[in-house]
């Protein structure tokens, strides 16, 4: 099942809440910070043990005062107009993470509209990307999960609203 819903995620009752981390995995500003913010200092601690993480890949830890069991860091591009694989990378991102989940036998995911503030990448265009890969996913691999796309502004729910609506 896919919804969209204006909130903040680090509220979020899931099993995961993936976060729009960078390469570092040792914080930042957006999503990232208030998702360290409201974990508190043992994200930070377990994140400094995983040594980083690549553009497109995604790593999971524990949710720690997060309501999610579970956190899962996944790093989005950086939007240079298109032209640098930014459309397959942050594919890549909704895939991993989902790969992640399905390894881990999770039943619900929050995703946040990765790589869409500070790293500047366009909010259709994503949408587009993230909608069509989660139904992809969950069709290639026959698997079942509850996936929330946590929106942070009322334009973001309109765009991802049209964008599951037109599904499949
Ligand atoms: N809940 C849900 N969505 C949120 C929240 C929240 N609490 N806070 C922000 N957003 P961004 P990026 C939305 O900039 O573009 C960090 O510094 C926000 O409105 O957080 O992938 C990292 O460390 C936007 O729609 O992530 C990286 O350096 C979306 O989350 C860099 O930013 C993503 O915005 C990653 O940039």
């Amino acid at each position: 099942m896919l919804k969209a819903i204006l909130a903040d995620i680090t509220t979020l009752e899931v099993d995961a809440v993936v976060n729009a981390a960078n390469s570092t995995l040792l914080g930042g500003g957006g999503v990232d910070g208030a998702i360290h913010r409201a974990a508190g200092p043992g994200l930070l601690e377990e994140c400094r043990g995983l040594g980083g993480c690549r553009t497109g890949e995604a790593r999971l830890t524990g949710g720690y005062a997060l309501c999610a069991n579970h956190v899962i860091h996944t790093v989005g591009p950086v939007w240079h107009g298109g032209r640098k694989n930014e459309p397959e990378l942050l594919r890549l991102c909704y895939w991993n993470s989902l790969e992640l989940a399905r390894e881990h036998n999770l039943k619900s995911i929050a995703f946040p509209c990765i790589s869409t503030g500070v790293y500047g990448y366009p909010a259709e265009a994503a949408a587009h990307i993230a909608v069509r890969t989660v139904l992809s996913f969950l069709d290639r691999n026959k698997f079942d999960i509850e996936v929330t796309f946590c929106v942070f502004s009322r334009p973001d729910l309109d765009i991802y609203k049209l964008e599951l609506e037109r599904k499949p």
